[in-house]
C-alpha cells in the first residue's frame, strides 16, 4: 500500500521526475524512448477505466491498492485510463518491436492516460510505468499527479531473472509473494526457483512422500531445522500469482549431485558423495534411480503451469566421481568400454534426463558444467556461472546452444555489497550495485563476440548459505535487484549509471520500504548488514 504521506516519513529526499536536464522521469527500468511534456495530469477522484477485461481488472486493482478510486469505465463515460490495441486507432500508427515481447506505447496528456500494446504483457509492461509515475509524484491532496509524456518502450532481453535458493534457508509464501509482486513492478519476469539441493528438499511430491517428511528437515545452518517446503496446492497457488504478473516460474530440481537431502530420505538409489556429504549424488547407472526421476519430474511438469523451461542443475559433480568408482556396476561398464571415465557417465545421465525433460515439452536448464554432455542444442538452455572462464562462454555461444548470463561475479547476490559490510558471505570481495548495473555491458566475452542472438537474457541468483533471515536475503537483493531490472530491460544505449544512481533510484527506495522490504540504502552505508 502505498502512503501518500511516505515521503515526509522516510529520510530520503523529495522525488524528482526529471533530472536537472529535464528529461528524467523515476521509472525503472528506464524506458527505451521517453518524451516529456512539460505539464501535469491530476487524475480525477474516480478514474475511469477502460480496455480489454483482464488488464482493466490489473489497473482498477493495483490503483485502488494506492488508495484511488478506479472503476471500470461506463460505456457513455470517457475513460481517463485508456487501454488499446494498435488496431484501434490513431495510436496504430506506433511502430512496436514484437521482439523480445512486452512493447508498449504510454502516453500522458492532459486529457488522461492511453496504454497501447499488441498484447496483455504490453499493457501489464505499461500500467508498470504509469504506477511508478504515479508512485513518484507527489500527489495533490488524495489525488494522483503525474507529469505529461510519451513513452515507447520494449525490452533488450526475453529473459529478465532472479533465482532464490530455498533449499539452504527457506524463504516460504508470504516473502515469495511479495518478491514477485515486486520483480513485477520493475518488469522482470522469470522466477527461477531452486527447490532443492542437499540440506533441504521444499517441494510436495506426491508419489514420494519421504522427500518431504524426510528431506524436507534442516537447513544450511541447522541439519535438525523443523521441516520447511511447500505442498503442491502452494506451488499452484505461487504459479499462478507469478503467471498473472506476467512472471514464468522456472522450478530447478538439482540432479545428479546437490541431492542429499532426496537420498537422506531415499537412500536405496543414493550414488554416494564425499566424506563430508556421503548423499551428495544420487546413482547414474540405476533404473530404479531413473524412475524415482521421472516420477518425480512428472509431478514438477504438472505443476509449473506457463513455464518454459525445467531446470535440472548438473552442476558440481565431479567431487563424486570417486565415490561412483566404487559403485557396483560402474567398474564393469568403464571395463567392458561402455564409458571411458565417470565423467562419461555423468554426460549419459545428463542426456538421458534432458531428453526426458524435452519429451515433457519443456527446454531443460542445465548450469554451465552440462555444456560439452551432447544436449540437443534447441531443447536446451545453458546458465553460464563460470565467470573465471569467459572462454567457455564463448564456445558455449560458438556451438550454438542458449544462454542464460548468470556469471558468479557480478550476479550472485549472496556477495556482500560493500566493502564495509561484515556479516554474511565475507570472502571473495563483493559485488557493488554498479558492478551489477554495468552488466552485461561490462563484459568483455559479451560483447566481443558474435552472440547470434543466443543470449536469451540474465539472472541475478540469490544463494542462501549465508543469508539466514528473511531480512538478510531482502537486504541482500534490494536494490541491486532494480539494477539487474534494468541491465535486462534497457538498451545499453540508453543506460546511464549516473541518472539511475542520481536521480530514479532515489525515487524508489521508499517505494521498497513501503512494501516492507529491508533494504540496503547505498546514499547512507550503514557498517552491518541484518542478522
Ligand atoms: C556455487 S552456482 C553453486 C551453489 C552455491 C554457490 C555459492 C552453482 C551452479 N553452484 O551451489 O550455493 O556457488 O556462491
Amino acid at each position: 500500500m502505498v502512503d501518500n504521506n511516505q515521503f515526509h516519513l522516510s529520510p530520503y529526499p523529495s522525488p524528482k521526475h526529471q533530472d536537472k536536464s529535464g528529461n528524467e522521469i523515476s521509472v525503472i527500468p528506464k524506458p527505451q524512448k521517453v518524451d516529456l511534456g512539460g505539464d501535469m495530469l491530476t487524475l480525477p477522484h474516480s478514474i475511469f477505466v477502460a480496455g480489454s477485461s483482464t488488464i482493466v481488472a490489473t489497473a482498477i486493482a493495483s490503483l485502488n491498492q494506492r488508495e484511488l478510486d478506479a472503476q471500470l469505465a461506463p460505456d457513455d463515460v470517457s475513460a481517463m485510463v485508456h487501454f488499446l490495441h494498435p488496431d484501434d486507432g490513431a495510436m496504430g500508427i506506433v511502430e512496436l518491436p514484437t521482439n523480445p515481447p512486452g512493447a508498449y506505447y504510454l502516453s500522458v496528456s492532459e486529457e488522461g492516460v492511453i496504454i497501447t500494446a499488441d498484447s496483455e504483457r504490453g499493457w501489464f509492461h505499461g500500467l508498470q510505468s504509469l504506477l511508478q509515475l504515479i508512485d513518484t509524484t507527489p500527489r495533490t491532496g488524495s489525488r494522483a499527479v503525474l507529469p505529461t509524456v510519451t513513452i515507447t518502450d520494449w525490452p533488450r532481453f526475453k529473459w529478465r531473472g532472479y533465482m532464490l535458493d530455498e533449499s539452504r534457508h527457506f524463504s516460504g509464501i508470504e516473502a515469495t509473494k511479495r518478491l514477485l509482486d515486486t520483480m513485477a513492478y520493475y518488469k522482470l519476469n522469470i522466477f527461477h526457483w531452486h527447490l532443492t539441493d542437499s540440506p533441504g528438499w521444499r517441494i510436495e511430491i506426491k508419489s514420494k512422500p519421504k522427500l518431504t517428511s524426510v528431506g524436507s528437515v534442516g537447513n544450511y545452518s541447522d541439519p535438525g531445522a523443523s521441516p520447511k517446503f511447500y505442498t503442491q496446492e502452494q506451488i499452484r497457488d505461487v504459479v499462478s500469482f507469478a503467471n498473472a504478473r506476467h512472471i514464468e516460474v522456472i522450478p530447478e530440481i538439482g540432479m545428479p549431485g546437490h541431492m542429499s537431502a532426496a537420498m537422506r530420505s531415499y537412500p536405496e538409489f543414493s550414488g554416494g558423495g564425499t566424506e563430508k556429504d556421503p548423499y551428495y549424488t544420487i546413482n547414474p547407472i540405476s533404473d530404479a534411480a531413473d524412475k524415482f526421476l521421472i516420477s518425480i519430474l512428472d509431478e514438477v511438469a504438472e505443476l509449473f503451469i506457463g513455464a518454459e523451461v525445467i531446470h535440472f542443475g548438473g552442476d558440481e559433480v565431479n567431487v563424486a566421481h570417486k565415490s561412483w568408482r566404487t559403485l557396483g556396476g560402474v567398474q564393469k561398464l568403464i571395463e567392458d568400454g561402455s564409458f571411458k571415465s565417470e565423467h562419461e557417465i555423468e554426460a549419459a545421465f545428463n542426456r538421458r534426463i534432458a531428453k526426458l525433460i524435452n519429451g515433457l515439452g519443456f527446454t531443460v536448464g542445465g548450469w554451465d558444467e552440462v555444456f560439452g554432455s551432447g544436449l540437443e542444442i534447441e531443447g536446451t538452455l545453458i546458465f553460464w556461472w563460470h565467470h573465471d572462464r569467459p572462454e567457455l562462454l564463448t564456445e558455449i555461444l560458438e556451438s550454438g546452444y542458449k544462454v542464460v548470463l548468470c556469471p558468479r561475479k557480478p550476479q550472485y547476490f549472496d556477495f556482500l555489497q560493500h566493502e564495509t559490510h561484515n556479516v554474511g558471505r565475507t570472502w571473495d570481495g563483493f559485488i557493488s550495485l554498479e558492478d551489477v548495473y554495468c552488466f552485461p555491458d561490462s563484459l568483455e566475452a559479451y560483447e566481443n563476440r558474435p552472440t547470434n542472438g543466443k543470449v536469451v537474457g540474465i539472472n541475478a541468483n540469490l544463494w542462501t548459505e549465508q543469508a539466514i533471515t528473511q531480512e538478510r536475503r531482502d537486504f541482500l537483493t534490494f536494490p541491486r535487484l532494480l539494477a539487474t531490472a534494468e541491465s535486462a530491460w534497457t538498451l545499453k544505449e540508453y543506460k546511464i549509471w549516473e541518472t539511475f544512481f542520481n536521480s530514479r533510484l532515489k525515487n524508489h527506495l521508499p517505494l521498497l520500504e513501503t512494501r516492507g522490504l529491508i533494504i540496503f540504502n547505498p546514499y547512507s552505508i550503514s557498517v552491518e548488514i541484518p542478522r
